[in-house]
């Protein structure tokens, strides 16, 4: 089953928005297999950002989500990578959809709430340098059988 790293960021954690972006993966139908709160350290936040680290705003970026606790998530389900991506809204805040969690949550580019892996090679990757390939947990839910 495909699954995807999901994280609320420092600005959603303080925002207490942690339940409500639970809430919303729940109710779409997805499986949390993984979660956890951390503080990223700072080789680990330019390890997961590498692909920036040319960028102007890298600096900004990694002292951004080393800032405060983040909620690490593994979810699972079908098209869970894309439809998360979807359900979290444009990169920057002004550009994202109402309804989604960026369009009615977030105000700037670089606090935009919640991170989600952009493809399968992403939310392996990602997967693996947050979880390291523990703490999930496989289990049978038969609400799997309505969706
Ligand atoms: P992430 O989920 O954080 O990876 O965001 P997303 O994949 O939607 O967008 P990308 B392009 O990966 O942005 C990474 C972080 O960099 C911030 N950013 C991006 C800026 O601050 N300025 C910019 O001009 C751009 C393009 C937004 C993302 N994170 N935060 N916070
Ligand atoms: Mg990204």
């Amino acid at each position: 089953m495909e699954k995807t790293f999901l994280m609320v960021k420092p600005d959603g954690v303080q925002r207490n928005l942690i339940g409500e972006i639970v809430s919303r993966f729940e109710k779409k139908g997805f499986q949390l297999v993984g979660a956890k709160l951390m503080q990223i350290p700072t080789e680990l936040a330019e390890e997961h950002y590498g692909e920036h680290k040319e960028r102007p705003f890298f600096g900004e970026l990694v002292e951004f989500i080393t800032s405060g606790p983040v909620f690490a998530m593994v979810w699972q389900g079908e098209n869970v990578i894309a439809t998360a991506r979807h359900m979290m809204g444009a990169t920057n805040p002004k550009d994202a959809a109402p309804g989604t969690i960026r369009g009615e949550y977030g105000v700037i580019v670089g606090k935009n709430i919640i991170h989600g892996s952009d493809s399968s090679e992403s939310a392996e990757r990602e997967i693996g340098l947050f979880f390291n390939g523990e703490g999930l947990v496989e289990y049978k839910r038969d609400v799997n059988n309505w969706i």
